[in-house]
């Protein structure tokens, strides 16, 4: 490709919202242009390193007995009345009608779809393992799209289902597309974890995530330094760590605690740990009030809350709702005689005694709480944020903390649609059997964000070998000088007759400024025509050195082609 015609809108400067690097170099070397929040234009070279993607997916999907079909992005309404899932997602649904007035989403997922199509064609179990997937935009209105591709409202999955005869046949499945994920981000030059994962509001029994190591991913993942143990911070096992007890048989008694708002406050007023208090959450899922209580030096996890309280939306109750609902600010709230709301405890707190909480009266707190004697109707679960330093559940290792962005995940579905759809085969023996599912994504266009994240510097983006738009860049250092642009028009002839994809730079520019392109575009090789053709002499660069080679200009062709043999 010349450049002298291609569209790369290169920016000198990136608006202020790009606030990571993925997100600041895919708009400043010209791979993405945004539409709107959360939806982007794949310009040219952003749409060739997604088909990049896309090509090593298929592949891997392929290979994994993945058959490829294409399902509509609009879906009637109807479908997801059928799975009982219409109403079950609010704002973040996006919903259109047509002329007649009929419902439709724009896809955030495809289950019900490919569930449908399940239903109409297989009858027999002859017909399962069966495995579809596709390549598609899906639509999910998130409250705060950012980050570019990294969190959009539009963007690029790959989602495979498969449906098997029994839970063998989908184990199988899920060991498959595991083994063909770890595949997959390998090829793309990714350093990345699969980790046990929180398996949401799909139902189904567990899953793993596979997480890009980055600084600036959203999630956070907990693994061991031992073992290889690693799993979503959100659902990370936190055993109830030994903690000494008073063993006070005081019974309860009320005190006057001025101006006392936080945990720190009573322990200082007290002159006690926060190992002897009662950090006292109220919560609200859905539209019901709970409270969530954890030892004082810990954070409550609200997704294994609402694994022990099942609910679509799980939050902390704000300061208004808890003064009208409880009469008392949070630094006031605790278990003690609170009536009509169901109360979850930690473990560590499970037999614990002399310890303090609120009283859920402004000024007022309570001591020597007995769990056991004063809160007999409260439930023991593990309900606390697991931290970096504890020990590992499985091993006695420690465990360590990172950030990751989420670029797939595996979930075992179960029935949860096929029964809800009716997609059901018959036996070996003629019995009706309802389909085991699972479901595989992959965040193609997250991906982009991914790879740019770990593999960029100051200069700008350093595409790993498989994943960039094209597999060098060709300058010409002064276009007017007849030698160097004959040398530089025979090579690109050479390479593209050698199959390769090439970048010619050809545009009347500084060489500094073609330098910082080639350097900010991010091709794994960058071939230089300068003086030195005169000796028959061109640089040759990698993206991921400083070493800058003089090679004679007819070693090139087979010096690109040794680099991309491997
Ligand atoms: C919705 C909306 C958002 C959603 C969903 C449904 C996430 C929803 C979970 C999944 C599970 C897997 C197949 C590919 C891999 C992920 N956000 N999920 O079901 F209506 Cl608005 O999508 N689906």
């Amino acid at each position: 490709m010349r450049m002298k015609h291609a569209l790369i809108p290169t920016l000198r400067d990136v608006p202020a919202e790009a606030q990571i690097p993925s997100h600041q170099l895919l708009l400043k070397a010209g791979y993405i242009q945004k539409v709107t929040a959360g939806m982007y234009t794949y310009l040219p070279l952003g749409k060739r390193v997604l088909a990049k993607v896309e090509q090593i997916i298929r592949e891997e999907m392929d290979a994994a007995d993945g058959q490829e079909i294409l399902m509509p992005i609009t879906q009637p309404a109807e479908l997801w009345e059928e799975s009982g899932r219409w109403d079950a997602y609010g704002a973040e649904m996006f919903r259109v009608v047509d002329r007649h007035g009929r419902e439709f989403c724009l896809g955030p997922t495809h289950e019900e779809v490919v569930t449908d199509v399940c239903r109409q064609f297989i009858k027999s179990y002859k017909q399962v393992p069966l495995r579809l997937y596709q390549i598609q935009n899906k639509y999910r209105d998130e409250r705060r799209p950012r980050f570019g591709l990294m969190r959009g409202r539009e963007f690029v999955m790959k989602d495979l289902y498969s449906f098997d005869i029994d839970e063998a046949g989908l184990d199988q499945a899920y060991q498959d597309m595991y083994q063909a994920y770890n595949k997959i981000f390998s090829r793309c030059g990714l350093t990345f974890r699969p980790v046990l994962a929180d398996s949401g509001q799909i139902g189904g029994g567990y899953t793993h995530e596979f997480m890009v190591l980055a600084e600036n991913g959203e999630g956070t993942i907990a693994y061991c330094d031992s073992c290889d143990y690693a799993a979503n911070i959100e659902i990370a096992e936190a055993k109830p760590e030994a903690c000494e007890d008073k063993h006070d048989a005081a019974a309860v008694e009320k005190i006057v605690t001025p101006n006392i708002a936080t945990i720190e406050d009573i322990c200082k007023f007290l002159d006690d740990t926060p190992q002897n208090s009662i950090k006292s959450v109220l919560m609200r899922a859905d539209d019901e009030l709970i409270m969530v209580l954890v030892r004082g030096d810990r954070e409550v996890n609200d997704v294994k809350v609402q694994h022990v309280h099942p609910c679509l939306n799980i939050e902390m109750a704000d300061e208004d709702f808890i003064v009208e609902k409880i009469g008392a600010h949070p630094g006031s709230l605790g278990p003690v005689g609170l009536k009509d709301i169901p109360i979850y405890a930690d473990l560590e707190l499970e037999n614990r005694t002399g310890l303090a909480c609120g009283a859920n009266e402004d000024g007022y707190h309570f001591i020597h709480v007995d769990m056991a004697r004063d809160l007999p109707e409260v439930t023991y679960h593990d309900l606390r944020m697991l931290n970096e330093g504890e020990k590992c559940p499985v091993c006695s290792g420690t465990i360590q903390t990172a950030r990751g962005i989420e670029v797939g995940q595996v979930f075992k579905l179960g029935t949860k649609y096929s029964e809800a759809l009716g997609a059901t085969v018959l036996n070996e023996e003629g019995k009706a059997t309802v389909l085991q599912m699972g479901c595989y994504g992959i965040g193609v266009s997250r991906v982009l964000s991914a790879t740019v994240e770990q593999h960029h510097d100051d200069k700008g983006i350093i595409w790993p070998k498989t994943l960039a738009p094209y597999h060098a860049s060709l300058i010409v250092v002064n276009i007017k000088d007849e030698a160097q642009m004959a040398a530089g028009e025979k090579l690109y002839a050479e390479l593209q007759q050698a199959g390769f994809d090439i970048l010619f730079d050809d545009r009347k520019e500084r060489a500094g400024v073609k330098f910082n392109d080639a350097d900010l575009i991010g091709l794994p090789v960058r071939i230089v025509c300068g003086k030195k053709i005169s000796d028959g002499i061109v640089e040759y660069k990698y993206r991921d050195s400083d070493e800058v080679l003089e090679v004679s200009v007819d070693e090139v062709v087979d010096k690109i082609k040794d680099f991309y043999q491997d």
